[in-house]
């Protein structure tokens, strides 16, 4: 039994929407367990008995407790190969890990910086600082994806199977609303995340998890 830890449009969006795919694949279905972080119910003692990062996503698998979104992909496919969630091929898959650690190691941390700079400085000064810098340095990283969007090979990064990557560079896209940046600035990654959502699983976890895919306000 797979029980799944999340919050709704936290990254934990990129195992809920592999877990979709293996579902529909398979039929291995999952327990959606949601974690309200406006509520610190991550920050509770039993959550933090589970996981003592007190984060999300974490899956417990009959008992067992996986987090990190980086291990924990590499788990749901090695799971479930005919999901392909990644390649298979050495090279193939070394490469989309490669782009999973970027946005895991590079872009999310940046998000972080402007979402939650009090975990980054202290004084009020300084936290407007790095918000301020976390934003720019934001915009680059999503243009960056943007030109990974344009070199793909096929309407997903890579190519014509949706992969783990795929409902990250959405989220990645969403969370620039939040941090001030207009989707629209993007217009191809926009139109690929509106594509994205149209797939079933995609769409099955923002139903689930009630997003609303553009955030950014004028
Ligand atoms: N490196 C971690 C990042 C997890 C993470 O940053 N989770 C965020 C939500 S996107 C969270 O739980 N934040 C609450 C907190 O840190 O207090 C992973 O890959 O799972």
């Amino acid at each position: 039994m797979i029980e799944f830890y999340f919050s709704p449009g936290a990254c934990s969006f990129v195992p809920h929407v592999a877990l979709e795919v293996i579902q529909s694949v398979s039929g291995r279905g999952f327990e959606p367990r949601l974690v309200k972080l406006h509520r610190a119910e991550h920050r509770a003692p039993e959550y933090l008995a589970l996981n003592p990062e007190g984060q999300v996503p974490m899956l417990v698998v009959d008992g067992k407790v996986l987090t990190q979104i980086v291990a924990i992909c590499e788990y749901l496919d090695l799971s479930c190969p005919e999901a392909g969630l990644l390649p298979a091929e050495p090279w193939a898959r070394a490469q989309a890990l490669s782009t999973l650690a970027y946005f895991n190691n590079t872009a999310h941390p940046t998000f972080s910086h402007v979402f939650m700079p009090h975990k980054f400085a202290d004084d009020e000064a300084a936290q407007a600082e790095v918000k301020r810098a976390g934003r720019v340095r934001y915009q680059e990283i999503l243009k960056r994806i943007d030109a990974l969007v344009a070199a793909a090979p096929g309407p997903f990064l890579l190519g014509e199977r949706l992969s783990v990557l795929d409902p990250y560079a959405l989220t990645l896209l969403r969370w620039g609303g939040l941090a001030g940046i207009d989707p629209d600035s993007l217009p191809r990654y926009k139109a690929y995340v509106e594509h994205l959502a149209q797939q079933a699983p995609v769409a099955a976890a923002i139903e689930r998890e009630r997003l609303q895919l553009n955030v950014f306000k004028k």
